[in-house]
């Protein structure tokens, strides 16, 4: 796919979740790098720069996105032959497609683990990895329920509801509002991850917080399924996530907002959950406290502070 046509889809969330559009921004720009005919390599360097700023500035905070286009971009460094390069960029996102789905599996495997046989888990929106948690775990015979919320505005609870009932789970179908009135029917809560920053907080779709701060109170487990590529490198000197706002007719149409000239809607697509409530961060690299998270940007993401000047 071209890079407009995939920054497109991402903005208007035909591909959505932190891990996909992570993929579909590494694919992007190798399907870029193939086809560029540029004239040098400062050209063809530039035109990867002008398609990775693109990609980047579809949503702004998952992290996996500016994360994957940093993996493959630096396939530009070290070398000043196009050719060269091209095919660095080529194998670097083929291999962090690779090694993302690989993560995905594995996350699942270490997330199933900690889903006890007559478990019930409560998921909000809809992430890759915390469903594979939860798939894994009705695979390998536990007797599972699950309580997935609707996720307004966007209804991505609608998406998660179909791969449950396809995986044959049995799902209890509720709106946001009311994760407090079912909290004591859930054994543990399990959500997927926009962005990790270091101090172990989790930026994960609006709603998220209310929801493990209601688990908190009940004394529910939250666990957060996320992969290393979700860790924010620039939260280590200070960087702030920043909190999508999206556009309010996703909440309220625009004739009606039109006839409510004193009223404006609000639509932040994500919240931050402090790491007090969250029990566990699960990665491909192990399960870990949250507290833990600057051991993940430093050992296994790997980015040295120098790259941040
Ligand atoms: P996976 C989604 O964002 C949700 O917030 C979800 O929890 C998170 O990405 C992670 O998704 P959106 O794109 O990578 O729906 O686990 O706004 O699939």
């Amino acid at each position: 796919m071209i890079v407009s046509e995939t920054a497109e889809k991402i903005k208007k969330m035909e591909i959505r979740g932190a891990g996909r559009i992570a993929r579909a921004a590494a694919e992007a720009l190798r399907d870029h790098a193939g086809t560029l005919k540029s004239p040098s390599y400062a050209a063809f360097r530039q035109e990867m720069e002008t398609a990775a700023a693109t990609l980047v500035a579809t949503r702004p905070t998952a992290v996996s996105l500016p994360n994957a286009v940093h993996i493959v971009m630096a396939g530009l460094d070290g070398t000043t032959d196009t050719e060269e390069a091209r095919a660095a960029v080529i194998g670097r996102a083929d291999q962090f497609v690779r090694s993302s789905q690989q993560a995905v599996e594995r996350i699942a495997g270490f997330g199933a683990s900690h889903i006890r046989d007559g478990d019930v888990i409560l998921t909000h929106c809809n992430s890759e990895v915390a469903l594979g948690c939860i798939i894994e775990a009705h695979r390998s015979g536990k007797e599972i329920e699950v309580f997935a919320t609707e996720v307004r505005p966007r209804n991505q609870g609608h998406i998660t509801i179909r791969t449950l009932n396809d995986a044959g789970i049995k799902t209890s179908f509720i709106v946001d509002s009311a994760v407090r009135s079912f909290i004591n029917d859930v054994d543990l809560v399990i959500v997927g991850a926009d962005a990790v920053t270091v101090n172990g907080a989790v930026v994960n779709k609006i709603g998220t917080s209310q929801v493990a701060h209601t688990a908190a109170e009940a004394r529910v487990n939250v666990l957060v399924a996320a992969e290393t590529y979700k860790f924010a490198p620039r939260t280590v000197i200070g960087e702030l996530i920043q909190i999508e706002e999206r556009p309010g007719n996703e909440v309220l149409p625009d004739d009606i907002a039109r006839s409510l000239p004193h009223v404006t809607v609000r639509n932040p697509a994500f919240d931050v959950t402090p790491a007090e409530f969250i029990d566990l961060i699960i990665t491909e690299q192990g399960a870990i406290p949250p507290q833990m998270a600057y051991i993940i940007i430093r050992e296994y993401l790997g980015w040295d502070i120098a790259e941040f000047r």
